[in-house]
C-alpha cells in the first residue's frame, strides 16, 4: 500500500518542474511519502483555496511551494494554513529570479515563508526531510549518513586536487 504524503511539492506552472524535480528527488532519496502538483496563485485561486485549507486535514506535515515572476504562491499558502511552508524562488527569464526571492521572502510578521535560493529546489527538499526528522530518529540518522557523504566527497576531491595539481584537474 502507498503511504499517505507527508509532504506536498506544489509549483505554479509545469514550466517550474525542471527546477522542483530537485525537491522531489531528495524525498525519493529519503524514501519520504510526497505528493507533486501544480497550484496557481494567479490562474487557479480557488484551487490555491482548497488546497491551502484541506492540506493539514490531508496529513501533510510541510509544503514546499516554487514560484517564479510575481510568485505569490507560497505567501497565499502560508496565509491559509498553520503549516510550514518552504518557499522555493524560481528564476524568472527578465530578471534572473530576484522578482521570485524578494516576493517570496519579504513576507510581513506573522506570516513566514522559509525562503530558499533562487532555484534552490534541493535544499528545500532536505529542509522537509530534517523539519521530519526532528521527531523522527531513523529519518535524523539518515540526514547525518547523508551529511557525512558531503564531507567524504569534498575531501576526496581536495586530496585529488593536493595530489595532482590544478592543470590536471582540470582536464
Ligand atoms: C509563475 O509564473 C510560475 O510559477 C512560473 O514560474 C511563471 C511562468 O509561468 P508559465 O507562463 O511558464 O506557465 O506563476
Amino acid at each position: 500500500m502507498k503511504s499517505s504524503p507527508l509532504v506536498a511539492i506544489i509549483m505554479g506552472s509545469d514550466s517550474d518542474l525542471p527546477v522542483m524535480s530537485a525537491a522531489a528527488a531528495v524525498l525519493d532519496e529519503f524514501k519520504t511519502p510526497y505528493e507533486l502538483t501544480v497550484v496557481s496563485a494567479h490562474r487557479t485561486p480557488e484551487r490555491l483555496f482548497a488546497f491551502a485549507k484541506n492540506a493539514e486535514k490531508r496529513g501533510i506535515k510541510v509544503i514546499i511551494a516554487g514560484a517564479g515572476g510575481a510568485a505569490h504562491l507560497p505567501g497565499m499558502v502560508a496565509s491559509m494554513s498553520s503549516l510550514l511552508v518552504i518557499g522555493v524562488p524560481i528564476k524568472s527569464k527578465n530578471m534572473d529570479g530576484l522578482d521570485s526571492l524578494l516576493s517570496i521572502a519579504q513576507m510581513p510578521p506573522g506570516v513566514p515563508v522559509a525562503t530558499v535560493a533562487v532555484n534552490g529546489a534541493q535544499n528545500a527538499g532536505l529542509l522537509a526531510v530534517q523539519i521530519l526528522g526532528a521527531t523522527d530518529t531513523k529519518m535524523l540518522a539518515k540526514i547525518t549518513a547523508y551529511k557525512k557523504n558531503l564531507k567524504k566527497n569534498v575531501l576526496e576531491k581536495a586530496n585529488k586536487l593536493e595530489k595532482i595539481g590544478y592543470k590536471k584537474y582540470l582536464k
